[in-house]
């Protein structure tokens, strides 16, 4: 069968020019592929274009919340060919009953263990099922490498690989998804496929994409220790908690890593004390940085704002954080009730989401009242917060410490500042959103999109659809 597997992306957020990680997700699924199939891969991110006549037999969609909108028109253009649809991803695993009204079948969670296989196979046989879902969480040991030839995205000035190492998180903080879609166990692929697929990426620079590379401590260290004779330089994600283990830090840092992406999420003290991996106080976290940094480890501070554990001064004590930590990198997060979550079922309950668009859920948007002030704060405080870490002067401020660790490093600092800085130049600032008003808030996504059916006038409903998609 001929598959084409497509990572949908509204136009707004498509980047071609800009550097690019590309997917795992899809190069990985065409991995898992039967090589009996020929599998092509579609990053709309990244300027690919979807070729509607392309003559295949299945079309899968990865699809998380923000994209998912855009990939349920994708799915009628291609049903109306007759083309088999087939979703996965993490919005589909979360509402499966939504993504079967757009698609053929719902693969809810991973596909490894021969699950996308049984897939191919039943549609074959024309036994295709609505629903495919693994009884227990897939053993990584054994699983195929990514078809990394399939990838079409170019990257910019820094050529970068998406490797994975783990999955799963033990922390199952409330507002994210990781812990109840890839379990609270973490779980290891093999040391020698790690190792083997590293090195068989050409470029120099990898992407690790597990959600905390340094949390089983004796599985990293020995990842770390095998990483360093291939010469590579690379970004990952850690909790804070990685500072505990000197070694630890300096094993990732002769292992060539450049920066890590520290969730932080909350600065006030109810908030540091609500989530498990969090340091306690701000001195503990500003010297928790400052300890990366001596180890030669840039910090990308990530953190999240309108949790219910936000009181009015958060912004001031993250001001703080970032300006006494002198954090090389601010990823600021606005609090987004992801389906699946518990604040999403808390959030629904207390009728505080305001806008049941998808689209809209992409952690940069307000789309909820957070408890302790208002929707209007949220939105004001938080782009004050970017425009003040990323203006020239916090910039050149945060250099001095940052610069001392070497030419690459304060080139990646310069280039990444600046970059962010000129996305919130032209960022328009968009208000609290909310439905039209004739709309309620009803989590019926098919007031937006349209499912396909048979026999209707299908050509005018996907005009509109298609249309509406930013
Ligand atoms: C790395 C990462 C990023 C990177 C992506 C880099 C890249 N090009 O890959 C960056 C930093 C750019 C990023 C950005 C964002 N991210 Co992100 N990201 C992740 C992270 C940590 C890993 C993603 C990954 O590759 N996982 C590994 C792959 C293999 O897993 P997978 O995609 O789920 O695929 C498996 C199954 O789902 C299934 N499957 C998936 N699709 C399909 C399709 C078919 C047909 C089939 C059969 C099976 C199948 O098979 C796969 C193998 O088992 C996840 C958390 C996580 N652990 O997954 C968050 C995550 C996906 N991100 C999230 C969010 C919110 C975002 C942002 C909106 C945040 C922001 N404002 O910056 C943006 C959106 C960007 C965009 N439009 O894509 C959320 C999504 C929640 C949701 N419900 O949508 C997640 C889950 C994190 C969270 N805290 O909840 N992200
Ligand atoms: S530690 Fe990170 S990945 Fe784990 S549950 Fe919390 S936010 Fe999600």
């Amino acid at each position: 069968m001929k598959i084409l597997l497509i990572a949908p992306c509204t136009a707004s957020e498509q980047r071609p020019n800009a550097m690019g990680i590309p997917q795992l997700t899809l190069s990985l699924i065409a991995g898992m592929t039967p090589p009996e199939h020929e599998v092509e891969i579609c990053e709309e991110v990244y300027g690919d274009t979807i070729n509607f006549n392309g003559g295949y037999d299945v079309v899968g969609i990865t699809i998380m919340t923000q994209t998912c909108m855009r990939g349920y028109a994708i799915a009628n253009e291609f049903r109306k060919r007759n083309i088999t649809v087939v979703f996965g991803g993490i919005h589909a695993t979360c509402l499966p009953q939504e993504a079967i009204k757009f698609g053929n079948a719902v693969v809810i969670g991973e596909a490894e263990g021969g699950l996308w296989a049984k897939v191919l196979n039943d549609i074959k046989k024309n036994k295709l099922q609505q629903f495919y879902k693994l009884d227990v969480l897939p053993d990584l040991q054994n699983e195929s490498f990514q078809r990394r030839d399939l990838i079409k995205c170019k990257s910019g000035l820094f050529s970068v690989a998406p490797i994975e190492t783990t999955r799963g998180c033990p922390y199952n903080c409330d507002f994210c998804t990781v812990s109840r879609f890839f379990g609270t166990k973490q779980r290891h692929k093999s040391m020698k496929n790690i190792i083997a697929e590293a090195e068989s990426c050409s470029q120099k620079y990898l992407f690790f994409l597990d959600d905390n590379i340094a949390f089983d401590k004796k599985f990293a260290k020995e990842l770390f220790l095998n990483l360093a004779p291939l010469n590579k330089t690379w970004v990952g994600q850690a909790s804070i908690n990685i500072v505990k283990d000197e070694e630890l830090m300096k094993l990732a840092h002769k292992s060539g890593c450049a920066a890590l992406l520290v969730g932080f999420e909350s600065m006030t003290k109810s908030g540091m004390n609500h989530y498990h991996k969090s340091l306690k106080t701000i001195d503990e976290n500003v010297s928790a940085v400052k300890r990366l940094r001596h180890n030669g480890i840039l910090t990308m501070a990530s953190l999240v704002f309108g949790l219910d554990n936000d009181t009015e001064d958060v912004f001031d004590t993250a001001y703080e954080f970032l300006h006494r930590s002198k954090a090389a990198f601010f990823q600021s997060c606005i609090a987004t009730p992801y389906p699946g979550t518990p604040i999403f079922e808390q959030m629904r309950n207390e009728n505080r989401i305001l806008t049941d668009d998808w689209r809209k859920f992409d952690a940069t948007k307000v789309v909820i009242t957070p408890k302790n002030y208002s929707s209007e704060k949220l939105l004001t405080c938080s782009n004050d917060m970017q425009k003040q870490v990323y203006s020239n002067a916090s910039i050149f401020s945060r250099a001095i410490p940052n610069m001392r660790l070497g030419l690459i490093p304060l080139l990646f600092y310069m280039s990444l500042n600046k970059g962010y800085q000129s996305r919130f130049r032209e960022k328009k600032l968009l208000g609290v959103q909310h439905n039209k008003a004739n709309m309620p808030v009803d989590f019926n996504v098919t007031k937006y999109v349209k499912p396909y059916r048979k026999n209707e006038a299908y050509s005018q409903i996907r005009q509109e659809e298609l249309a509406e998609m930013p």
